[in-house]
């Protein structure tokens, strides 16, 4: 029997007795209304088909739903609506089952769990993310999970997003079996559940749990929530499910939704979600061009360069770290191994992925092997005299496809590339500490970076498993040429007047995890302090300049490492240090300024205006491709609140006035 089309995106094909309706809607299978509707015809065909027992549902491609199209949110709504589709599915009068071959997300989470079944597929992965968004979700998920693996685990996986796999997802009981072939198990189970009363997942009562434990688990989640509203409101929807019949609670759940939708919470968060995916894109940049980079030679084997390696590691490639004698070589393997130790230990990873990463791991002091390299990834020393030797020396060390990066922070990476003889294969990959977990890298396409280098460096990124950011080069690139910016004003405010915790007070109220001196001091003062001098022969000095952070340096006050900084640390525990105001207060009287009081919102205010500008300036000037850019890699680097949708947003939203 040939194909049945309902829409342009399902089509049913009778199979065993059974109709396996398949959702074709590329990249990731989204509710749009084609889908939505194509569905409720499959659905009203098949009730009056006879020859069909009941209905598999399943995805095309490597997505079973990638939930609710987002694209759609904020456009006037079309018939049929997601529930009404749920209901129509919960209540049908054959067995409907899940074969759910990868992604169920949100919406698609949700048609899911209204199904009679669902068989996961080796790759399935099950989850409400909608908190990620900055709404609940919006079709059931808050009562219908609940009641299939309790209070408990449902106030975890809906209050944070958390997908699980498919073995989680059985064992919770939210998925009945996994299968190498869901469809055909599937339709096994369609067979089996025929002619029975049909499991609907809304008729089942949420198994009653003691009040602490459903206490616990929602303080733990609240904990991380960090000002965002969308993760109590989506725990109090899964309490009320146990107090609330279906009906009742599915509607204050579609209520908090369409409140929740319209948020300006939820707009920024939608913001990020595609800024993020646009982030590593390239106007006419071939991206078949890239060159496949299997082996990684990574040079030096500090924090940095191990975690790099790690990071090269975990995602399937074999790595070469090199390092300047077999002792420091030695040391960089024990090293990595001990961040892999540490990955096992967090369970981001296995403890045979480590075996198996440990295997495709060769340290050596003999710069010779670099030739296997397709990728050789400078993390040495951040100085240019010693880039450009290492450079130097690599350009006569490997093929002549390979690709030479540098991580550095703040040189110049072209001064770095003109040590080479073919400075068109040198880019830049600015990675973030611990690089084994920050997905943010900065991606610089140096002034003589070949396309299919950069196509090569953003692929190399992305199967890494993290989020390139295209920048120029400029001192600092994006990222910490905005943070010099508001460190700089923050230091103004300093000396006008308000005290680092004031400020940090600030930041903290508004989101951000850490404000920025307590920022400075977890990093250490000594990096920022030897930049100043260096920079010091070549300063305006007409421009301000602010000598706070210079005498504390000088005080031996260089940070959390050694117990004092901006703040003193008894027990490793954020204290004020009177000798801290007494340097500020010494350095405004030595400038004869009378300090005034600053509120909060003005503290953000200037802090936001000064990230404004300097993201304007590096769009001006063409170093970042897309005001987008810019959060992203201040959310993803920086500690930005992602609810606040990033600066540049923030002050979009509020037509010039950052603040919120
Ligand atoms: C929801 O469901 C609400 C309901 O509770 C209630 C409704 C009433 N919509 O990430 P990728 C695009 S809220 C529209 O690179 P991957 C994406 O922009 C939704 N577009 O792929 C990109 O486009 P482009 C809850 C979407 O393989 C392309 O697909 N669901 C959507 O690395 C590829 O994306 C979520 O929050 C969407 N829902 O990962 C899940 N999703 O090529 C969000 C993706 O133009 N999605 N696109 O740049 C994801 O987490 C990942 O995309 C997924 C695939 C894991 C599915």
């Amino acid at each position: 029997m040939a194909d049945i089309p309902f829409s342009k995106s399902i089509s049913a094909r009778l199979r065993d007795g059974v109709f396996v309706v398949v959702i074709d809607n590329p990249p990731v299978n989204a509710l749009s209304a084609d889908v939505r509707s194509g569905l409720m015809a499959a659905l009203d065909h098949t009730a009056s088909l006879d020859a069909a027992t009941g209905i598999v549902l399943t995805g095309a491609g490597s997505t079973f739903i990638g939930g609710a199209d987002i694209k759609e949110f904020g456009k006037p709504p079309v018939e049929p609506m997601l529930p009404d589709v749920i209901e129509r599915i919960e209540t049908f009068e054959k067995p409907v089952v899940a074969a759910v071959n990868g992604a169920a997300l949100g919406g698609g989470c949700e048609v899911a769990l209204a199904c009679h079944g669902r068989i996961a597929g080796e790759k399935a992965s099950f989850g409400l993310p909608e908190v990620k968004l900055g709404i609940v979700p919006g079709a059931g998920g808050t009562q219908r999970l609940p009641r299939l693996v309790g209070l408990v685990a449902a106030i975890e996986l809906v209050g944070t997003g958390r997908p699980v796999k498919a073995a989680e997802a059985v064992t919770l009981g939210l998925a009945d079996g996994v299968a190498t072939a869901p469809v055909g198990a599937a339709i096994a189970l369609v067979h089996e559940a025929s002619g029975k009363p049909l499991r609907r997942t809304g008729m089942i009562g949420v198994p009653s749990t003691d009040p602490t434990t459903v206490s616990a688990a929602e303080a733990k989640v609240l904990a991380r929530a960090r000002g965002q509203s969308a993760p109590a409101e989506a725990i109090r929807l899964v309490k009320a499910a146990g107090e609330l019949d279906l009906r009742r609670g599915l509607a204050a759940e579609r209520a908090t939704f369409l409140r929740l939708r319209d948020s300006s919470e939820s707009a920024a968060l939608r913001h990020v979600f595609f800024a993020e995916r646009a982030a590593g894109k390239v106007e006419g940049l071939d991206k078949a061009s890239s060159r496949r980079i299997e082996t990684v030679a990574v040079v030096g084997t500090g924090l940095m360069g191990s975690g790099i390696a790690v990071a090269a590691l975990t995602s399937g490639h074999s790595v070469i770290a090199l390092e300047q004698s077999p002792e420091a070589a030695a040391g960089g393997r024990a090293r990595i191994a001990e961040t892999l130790d540490k990955s096992v230990r967090s369970a981001r990873f296995t403890a045979d992925g480590r075996a198996e990463c440990l295997a495709r791991l060769q340290t050596t002091a003999e710069a010779e092997e670099l030739v296997k390299a397709d990728l050789v990834i400078e993390a040495v020393f951040d100085d240019l005299t010693v880039k450009t030797d290492l450079f130097r020396k690599l350009d006569g060390i490997v093929r002549a496809d390979a690709i030479l990066a540098t991580n550095t922070s703040y040189l110049n990476p072209d001064a770095i590339a003109a040590a080479t003889a073919d400075p068109s294969r040198v880019v830049g990959l600015h990675f973030f500490s611990p690089a084994n977990v920050m997905r943010l890298v900065e991606v610089v396409d140096c002034v003589k970076t070949a396309p299919e280098v950069l196509a090569s460096a953003l692929a190399f990124v992305k199967r890494l498993g993290k989020l390139p950011v295209v920048c120029g080069v400029t001192e600092g690139f994006i990222g910490n040429r905005i943070f010099s910016a508001y460190r700089r004003e923050a230091e103004f405010m300093l000396e006008d007047g308000a005290l680092p915790q004031e400020i940090d007070a600030a930041l903290e109220a508004y989101g951000f995890p850490m404000g920025i001196f307590a920022v400075n001091d977890m990093a250490g003062l000594e990096i920022a302090w030897a930049r100043r001098k260096r920079q010091a022969a070549t300063r305006d000095p007409a421009a301000r300049y602010v000598e706070i952070a210079d005498r504390l340096c000088e005080a031996g006050r260089l940070g959390h490492k050694i117990g004092r900084g901006w703040y003193a640390y008894p027990d490793g525990k954020r204290t004020i240090d009177p000798e801290v105001t007494a340097v500020i207060e010494a350095a405004r009287a030595a400038k004869n300024i009378a300090p005034r009081i600053f509120t909060p919102a003005e503290i953000m205010s200037r802090l936001l205006k000064a990230m404004v500008d300097e993201g304007t300036a590096l769009l001006t000037d063409g170093i970042a491709a897309r005001p987008g850019d810019i959060d992203v890699v201040m959310i993803n680097g920086y500690g930005f609140p992602a609810h606040r949708g990033g600066p540049m947003f923030a002050a979009e939203q509020n037509k010039g006035e950052p603040h919120a």
